[in-house]
């Protein structure tokens, strides 16, 4: 697994994609961190000629992207990984194990930093609402609560209910939480002073793509004077998006809705995540900083160069 200790097995490019497919292993940076180690743990122990390797990386890196279609996170992680496949000079396999610890340092030492930065924003005593479950936004909340009494309402997050694990993540960190069914986030909105959510995907205009209903969290936010921040990882954003329309939204099986023998003959529509448009976000609080959603792809670029100087 991506974030076990030294002892871990060897994790497979194959095993890796089930659990991601499966969902086993979510979470935006969770999934490409966990990508990341199979494309490491394929050049750590394949056998053949670099060339070989080579092939299969490239094999590898394709089937790892296509298992989630929304999450930028994913393709920014493997086209990192694999990038010294590019290079003619050099130990490619040496260069490939490097770019993928790397990675997933940077990865774990992001979601500090954003703690830390978003925990800034949450600067009393209130109520934060998040939606879905999010390492980022669980960090920004966990950290904050360390300065000040802060509670939380975690929205449940149908259809897969991640909010029961924020809820139990937020519990854990000390956090007091109240789960609250999706369709109550506009009832308690009057009473919540900051909306914290993650990230799937970023496009280059601020555009935030998240799990479906974010925008709903949004406009109601807008509605009632409440600031927005989306709490994210530079590797989120996809500078080839100039807009949220140009991501592809994943769609998931009618059965995560509901089981097909309670509704027989009704179509069901499962998209996984929705766009909330960069105008409803407050900041977007990064790695390089808390940042206008204007600002983050400029963001982006600049952690990509220090981290390509490092
Ligand atoms: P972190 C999740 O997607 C949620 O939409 C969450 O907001 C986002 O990834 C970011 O999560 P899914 O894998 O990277 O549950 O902040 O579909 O953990």
């Amino acid at each position: 697994m991506a974030d076990a200790g030294p002892l871990r097995t060897v994790l497979t490019v194959g095993r890796a994609a089930r659990d991601i497919e499966t969902m086993k292993v979510r979470g935006a940076g969770r999934l490409a961190r966990h990508a990341v180690q199979a494309l490491h743990d394929l050049a750590a122990t394949h056998p053949g000629p670099d060339r070989a390797l080579q092939a299969e990386l490239r094999r590898a890196a394709k089937r790892l992207v296509a298992t989630r279609p929304t999450a930028v996170s994913l393709r920014n992680a493997v086209e990192e990984a694999t990038s010294p496949l590019a290079s003619r000079n050099g130990d490619m396999r040496a260069a490939v194990l490097t770019a993928s610890q790397r990675f997933i340092a940077r990865s774990h030492a992001a979601v500090e930093t954003i703690s830390l930065l978003g925990a800034r924003l949450l600067d009393g005593d209130g109520w934060v609402l998040t939606h879905c479950n999010s390492a980022c936004s669980v960090g920004v909340i966990a950290k904050a609560r360390e300065g000040h009494d802060i509670r939380a309402f975690a929205c449940e997050t149908r259809p897969r209910r991640q909010g029961l694990l924020t809820a139990a993540q937020l519990r854990q960190r000390r956090v007091p939480v109240t789960l609250i069914v999706d369709s109550a986030m506009n009832l308690v909105m009057p009473d919540v002073d900051w909306v914290v959510v993650g990230a799937d995907t970023i496009a280059a205009n601020g555009d935030v793509v998240n799990k479906v209903g974010t925008s709903l969290v949004a406009l109601s936010a807008k509605q009632h004077g409440v600031p927005f921040y989306v709490a994210a990882e530079t590797y989120k954003v996809a500078p080839w998006a100039r807009s949220g329309r140009d991501v592809r939204i994943e769609q998931r099986a009618a059965r995560e809705v509901v089981d097909p023998r309670d509704a027989p003959g009704v179509g069901v529509y499962n998209p996984v995540f929705d766009v909330t448009p960069a105008r409803l976000v407050t900041r977007i609080v990064t790695e390089a900083g808390v940042v206008r959603p204007s600002a983050v792809r400029a963001a982006a670029a600049r952690a990509r160069d220090r981290s390509r100087r490092a």
